[in-house]
């Protein structure tokens, strides 16, 4: 059987944009294989230019087609556009979105358009650890602009779009009275507030109680931080996407010129270090679990030791080496 290309050979093919490359480390990395490591840091040294944007919402709320429409878009004024997808229910797989209006292969067959589903098995840690590392890549192929679309529901998921650049936060009419962003307590993490299907005749409902919620905290912003605007869109006839462009825009040029900017991309850094961190410590975890952490948990349960030694055993048999 022919041998792997090695990780670091891949690296100057997917600086070149070659999609197969880009895509194997991208496989290499959310396996989390330790071959893969050096190379994903020299893609790491090279990344930090592309404006990277967290799109969450509940389920059905319009994420992956306003993605769509907004890749299109961003496609159209000359930007290579990297989708990393991270949504079991995501519709990337195939078939259409909109029905006949945006049809997949619209975006398959531009290679200025990539994009990717991850997976979500694992620890919490490894999904974070490989769709940031997969955002790596896209970046340091030169896309300018990445989109991590996650579902707006469970923490590890919201936590992975807050870890971009600008947070777009979706709502949607016709999913129910309530304010669907504060039941899944993401409200407050939007820079950017999205009504979708604003081509409903129910958006304007929706576009009320949000803006009547948001005024509600807007006393508490501090002088010179930013305010997140609402921002109605419609995918089916193109309403508020060049708004939603060049808001995206203007909250670029804040994370990058103001100080609370500066230092949310210190705290992304460091989200980063703690995801790779518990990644490592899961994967050594489990590496260790197939020796004496039975015997340890058994002793445990018959009270021979207590919960104490029995992790003081844990952390002893962790190896700090690695386990490739
Ligand atoms: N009327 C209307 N329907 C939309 C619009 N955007 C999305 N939808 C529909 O809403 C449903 C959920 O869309 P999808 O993008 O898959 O939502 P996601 O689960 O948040 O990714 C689909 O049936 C879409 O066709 C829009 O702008 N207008
Ligand atoms: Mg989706």
């Amino acid at each position: 059987m022919a041998q792997p290309v090695p990780s670091l050979e891949l690296v100057p093919r997917a600086l070149a944009g070659e999609i197969p490359a880009m895509a194997r480390l991208m496989t290499r990395a959310e396996a989390g294989s330790a071959e893969s490591r050096p190379a994903l840091a020299q893609l790491y040294a090279r990344a930090g230019r592309a404006h990277v944007i967290g799109v969450t919402g509940v389920p059905g709320s319009g994420k992956s087609t306003l993605v769509s429409t907004l890749a299109l878009r961003l496609r159209a004024d000359g930007k290579r556009v990297g989708v990393i997808a991270i949504d079991p229910s995501s519709p990337y797989s195939g078939g259409s979105i909109m029905g006949d209006r945006i049809r997949m292969n619209e975006l398959a067959q531009d290679p200025g358009i990539f994009i990717r589903s991850m997976a979500t098995r694992g620890s919490q840690g490894g999904m974070a650890r490989a769709s940031l590392e997969a955002v790596d890549v896209l970046d340091a192929a030169g896309y300018e602009v990445v989109v991590i679309e996650t579902v707006g529901v469970g923490q590890a998921e919201v936590e992975i779009a807050r870890a971009a650049h600008t947070v777009i936060v979706v709502s949607a009419p016709g999913l129910g009275d309530d304010i669907q962003a504060i039941k899944a307590g993401i409200l407050e993490i939007a820079d950017i507030h999205v009504v979708s299907k604003c081509d409903r005749s129910d958006a304007n409902r929706t576009i009320g109680d949000l803006k009547t919620m948001l005024a509600m905290g807007m006393a508490s912003i501090p002088r010179g931080h930013w305010v997140s605007p609402v921002v109605p869109t419609s995918a089916l006839d193109g309403t508020g996407l060049d708004d939603l462009i060049a808001q995206i825009e203007r909250h670029g040029a804040y994370m990058r010129e103001s100080a609370p900017g500066r230092e949310r991309v210190r705290r992304i850094a460091e989200f980063r270090m703690l995801k790779t961190a518990e990644d490592l410590l899961y994967q050594r975890y489990l590496a260790t679990r197939q020796g004496r952490l039975d015997v340890v948990s058994a002793r445990l349960a018959q009270r021979e030791i207590s919960p104490y030694q029995a992790a003081e055993a844990l952390l002893d048999g962790l190896h700090l080496e690695d386990h490739p």
